[in-house]
């Protein structure tokens, strides 16, 4: 079956799946525009209650097509009443299921996070490490990852974490850092009392370093993203978050940590601004916003846990060079869970400067109706460039993001979108994934060269 073909039969699904179509100021398909961001792939998910699309990294080709394939896990898979999960690759080409494995750990969350990582086992394909950070051992939740050839459907390698510390909780590339030539990446581990993360080798899924601040900091690590090399010493850097770490503003302001990924230094240190800001929840690394050289860093605080729900959340950008606040942007709407979700999102207005997707999963309509928005901000000017809504009531849509490469290999600027309980036909709480791409851009928009993207960050695709 053709893709647009899939995408008629998609449209038809509409109704079944309860979309209005009118109300959405969704992305419409591809094929149905020629101009403006359209919806180039869409995966359903079939796992009831399995919540697709928790956390997921950028798309990458397992198969040998030369098209990005799309990973992503349903870490509430239920077997016998336990959320054991589950975990998938789909053809970024058709659309079809290539593999698909069940976790096997009681109640382990596998498929919680699932990152696509250039060849780990030799073979010119793209491999996978998919994590369980709830597996247990001895009644703790030390949590698991593993490396999984899509090709072969080998385990290349499986790993457990230390005791209590959930292992696995986040996964961001990291390049090459051990100089083995296959590629790295960093592991949260964010135990309640003294949370971790470690950069792990992608040829053994052994632990290459270990950092952690000072002081024990609580939920350290619920969070990593790769930075470009801010210290200048020819590795990607980290940045790690805490929610609901201490700090001047309370015993649960939250905190963002960037270290040196090298030497395990850490070069920046951010706390939240009020107690439960939820600061650090959500951090991301992005191109050099402002033209200094160097890459910058961006945290969240959406204010996920603060139960009053009256503020909207916050999202403040920070030079990599220096530290220093360069902006802060606020929601617009109370409880909305404003930077819930922060991708880099390339550059998709043309001007050469990197861009942020900006996600508030429990946006409503003027109706109350809770269906989730992102936004696009430009890097250079912080002003919206787009807006687009959910269409379906509580589906949660941009609970997780990340920048893709186009599927058809065309070159446009591509994004992976999570609504994580969309209920895909089911009931709520299911998931699904949009592929979303910029076909051409509106005529009055100014067309530049391609963006410049560091030359560490293009070599991770
Ligand atoms: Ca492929
Ligand atoms: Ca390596
Ligand atoms: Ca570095
Ligand atoms: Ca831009």
């Amino acid at each position: 079956m053709s893709i647009r073909s899939i995408a008629r039969v998609l449209v038809a699904l509409v109704p079944v799946l309860g979309i209005s179509v009118a109300q959405a100021r969704a992305a419409p398909l591809c094929g149905d525009v020629t101009s403006g961001w359209c919806v180039a792939r869409r995966i359903i998910s079939t796992e009831r209650r399995g919540e697709l699309g928790f956390r997921f990294g950028e798309p990458l080709d397992v198969d040998g097509d030369g098209k990005a394939d799309i990973a992503a896990g349903a870490r509430f898979k239920e077997r016998e009443l336990h959320q054991d999960g589950m975990a998938a690759v789909w053809s970024g080409e058709t659309g079809e299921q290539i593999r698909a494995w069940d976790g096997v750990l009681q109640d382990g969350l596998f498929g919680h996070s699932v990152l696509p990582l250039a060849d780990l086992d030799g073979d010119g394909l793209a491999d996978l490490v998919i994590s369980a950070p709830n597996a247990k051992r001895d009644g703790a939740g030390h949590g698991m990852i593993v490396a999984r050839s899509p090709a072969t459907n080998k385990v290349l390698w499986q790993r457990y974490g230390k005791r209590g510390e959930n292992f696995g909780w986040d996964l961001a590339s990291a390049g090459d850092q051990d100089g083995d030539g296959v590629a790295d990446f960093f592991v949260g581990a964010p135990a309640h009392d003294e949370g971790r993360a470690y950069l792990v080798s992608g040829h053994d899924g052994n632990p290459i370093r270990e950092f952690s601040p000072q002081s024990d900091t609580p939920t350290f690590g619920w969070y990593v993203a790769r930075l470009d090399d801010l210290d200048g010493d020819g590795s990607a850097d980290l940045v790690a978050g805490s929610y609901l770490a201490s700090g001047p503003a309370g015993p649960f302001a939250g905190a963002a940590h960037v270290f040196s990924s090298a030497t395990g230094k850490i070069l920046h240190h951010w706390q939240g601004p009020e107690d439960r800001s939820g600061f650090g929840e959500v951090v991301e690394g992005i191109g050099d916003l402002d033209g200094d050289g160097r890459g910058d860093v961006v945290v969240a605080a959406p204010r996920t846990n603060d139960h009053s729900h009256k503020l909207p959340g916050d999202v403040y950008v920070y030079s990599g060079a220096t530290g220093e606040e360069t902006r802060h942007w606020q929601g617009k709407q109370s409880g909305e869970l404003y930077g819930r979700m922060i991708a880099a999102a390339g550059d998709v207005d043309g001007d050469s400067v990197e861009d942020l997707a900006i996600g508030s999963p429990w946006y409503r309509t003027p109706l109350g109706r809770r269906v989730g928005r992102f936004e696009l901000r430009s890097g250079r000017t912080g002003a919206i460039i787009a807006n687009f809504l959910g269409s379906v009531a509580d589906g949660w849509f941009g609970w997780h993001i990340t920048r893709a490469p186009d599927p058809d290999g065309l070159g446009r600027a591509a994004l992976l979108i999570s609504t994580l309980r969309h209920p895909a036909g089911l009931e709520t709480g299911t998931g699904i994934l949009e592929l979303y791409v910029l076909s051409e851009r509106a005529a009055t928009e100014q067309t530049n060269p391609p963006p410049a993207l560091s030359r560490d960050r293009v070599e991770q695709r």
